[in-house]
């Protein structure tokens, strides 16, 4: 043992001295890996995707649901699917369902939430029951698609449940799963918290019953303050949702009382205020504050676009709201906006109309297609704005995930087609059409890529000091809550590579490695001391 740690010691020794020594120069930049995936392009008419990162697992989920093609009312009529996709865009594994069996009921709008504890997801979802309508479920799933619980009903109300989302609750180990329903009459926000098993810990109850429709609920958990942040289209100073309505919030504490009731996101009772719908919220954990944005039709707009304000931690604006996405031509409109940890910036996308006909109705495009940008943490460009999907036809509800190990975006959405078999319905009140879920790895190429694994019981080492010496600078990483580290690409020469491997508790692994431009994926495992 003793030679061991004065092993380890020489090795920290070099570590300091290493870390002493000035960065290379940048490497390949974001975007410098562009990979196009096919997600799902089958008869059926895919819809609605929604991403999630897993950690643990380093790979993304992708959730959608289908509709076409099928006997009204039969058995697998508006389906639910998710595919597993690496980050380097593999499709691992088949589809699969995240339902154990298809009923007649129709059901939509999947979305997930992980838990790195257990690495599972909980999902999310609408489905069509006999007697009382459109109710809102969850499913309890492993990682690797195996269905754990579920579907277990939230609220069981003939008043047309809708628009589910989920967030997980890193310090209680909860989620919160939001929806609008229309049992007082008009639409309101309700939720559900439900432990990390599926068992229902705070029944359905009311988190906004203004007066007028409320609908679409979108929620960020803040682990910093354990609080929740919501926000959804609020139509209470109008008669319906298709008029020009507002975006409205709340704040909850991680058990569900409310901190800041009926925040206005955006200011109602102005000369410019238009309508706004498809609300996104996105938080900075340097800044301990809130990205909201939403579609927005305000005259000063150039036909639609995206505007965003700061939110608080404590549910306060930050400032005036201000435009996101407008520069361009034509409606920039159904988007989602995340935080890059490590990089303290934003990232947006959007379904754009800049390269459609320039007198087409925002809702019926002939060629809308997808972009992106990335904002500095009080909103302005970073960069130009780039075009994600360029494609003919549409492209839209696009939807983004970050993996900060990798510094890699999923980016998802539907490519519209014209020459499926239109047959069967429309998603909701969405009109019928053809498509398929198309996707995109945005980000950067890399050099090395491990996971470190304990040898006896194969679970992930996480906190392990990774040192990569070769015919460069050394490099330093930190293994993360899966096992994982990764170096980005930077001009590495080809070569030997030893890879040095360090943990209290273990012994010090070392592993040669050769690297000949591609980049390299490897599992380490490392031996606990006895
Ligand atoms: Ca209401
Ligand atoms: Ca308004
Ligand atoms: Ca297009
Ligand atoms: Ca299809």
């Amino acid at each position: 043992m003793k030679k061991k740690s004065f092993l380890s010691c020489t090795m920290l020794c070099c570590i300091v001295l290493f870390s002493t020594i000035p960065a290379l120069s940048s490497g390949d930049g974001m975007g410098s890996l562009n990979v196009d995936i096919e997600i799902s392009a089958t008869a059926l008419h895919e819809w609605m995707p929604s991403v999630t990162y897993n950690p643990i697992e380093n790979e993304f989920l992708v959730l959608w649901h289908t509709t076409g093609v099928r006997e009204e009312g039969g058995e697998s009529m508006y389906s639910l699917h998710a595919q597993r996709i690496s980050p380097d865009g593999t499709l691992l594994e088949d589809t699969f369902s995240p339902l154990t069996s298809v009923g007649p009921g129709r059901r939509l709008l999947p979305k997930a939430a992980h838990n790195i504890f257990t690495n599972q997801y909980m999902v999310t979802f609408c489905m069509e029951q006999t007697g009382t309508g459109w109710d809102p479920f969850i499913t309890l799933i492993e990682s690797d698609g195996t269905i754990l619980s579920g579907p277990l009903v939230l609220s069981e109300k003939p008043t047309n449940a809708n628009h589910p989302f989920i967030a997980f609750n890193s310090t209680r180990r909860e989620y919160l799963v939001a929806y609008n329903d229309s049992r007082n009459g008009e639409h309101d926000i309700f939720g559900v918290i439900l432990n990390e098993e599926g068992s229902v810990v705070k029944e359905d109850f009311a988190i906004c019953t203004a007066e007028g429709e409320q609908q679409n609920p979108f929620v960020y958990y803040n682990p910093k303050n354990d609080t929740y942040l919501l926000n959804w289209e609020d139509f209470r100073n109008v008669s319906t949702w298709t008029e020009p309505g507002d975006i409205y919030g709340i704040l909850l504490d991680g058990e569900g009382n409310v901190l800041a009731k009926d925040i206005p996101m955006v200011d109602f009772g102005n000369e410019d205020e238009g309508g706004q719908w498809l609300n996104n919220i996105a938080y900075n954990f340097v800044k301990n504050e809130f990205l909201v944005s939403w579609m927005d039709t305000r005259p000063s707009m150039e036909n639609v676009g995206i505007v965003g304000r700061i939110i608080k931690h404590n549910g306060v604006p930050g400032g005036p709201d201000f435009t996101l996405v407008d520069d361009a031509p034509g409606g920039q409109f159904w988007h989602q906006a995340l935080y890059l940890q490590g990089k303290n910036m934003y990232c947006a996308v959007w379904q754009d109309g800049r390269n459609d006909d320039p007198d087409v109705d925002i809702m019926q495009p002939t060629n809308s297609d997808i972009y992106g940008k990335f904002l500095s943490p009080a909103g302005t460009p970073v960069g130009s704005e780039f075009p994600i999907c360029t494609d003919e036809n549409n492209q839209k509800y696009t939807v983004l995930a970050y993996s900060p190990l990798m510094d890699r975006l999923l980016i998802a959405w539907r490519d519209e087609l014209e020459e499926e078999v239109l047959d069967g319905g429309g998603s909701g009140h969405v009109t019928a059409s053809g498509g398929n879920i198309m996707g995109k790895i945005y980000g950067v190429p890399s050099f090395l890529t491990f996971r470190v694994l304990d040898q006896e019981t194969g679970d992930p080492v996480k906190g392990a000091l990774a040192l990569v010496l070769g015919r460069t600078m050394p490099t330093m990483k930190t293994t993360n809550v899966g096992g994982w580290f990764n170096i980005a690409k930077n001009a590495q020469p080809e070569g030997t590579y030893v890879v040095v491997l360090l943990k209290f508790g273990y012994h010090m692994t070392s592993q040669l490695v050769d690297y000949t431009g591609t980049a390299l994926q490897k599992t380490i495992q490392m031996n606990r001391w006895r």
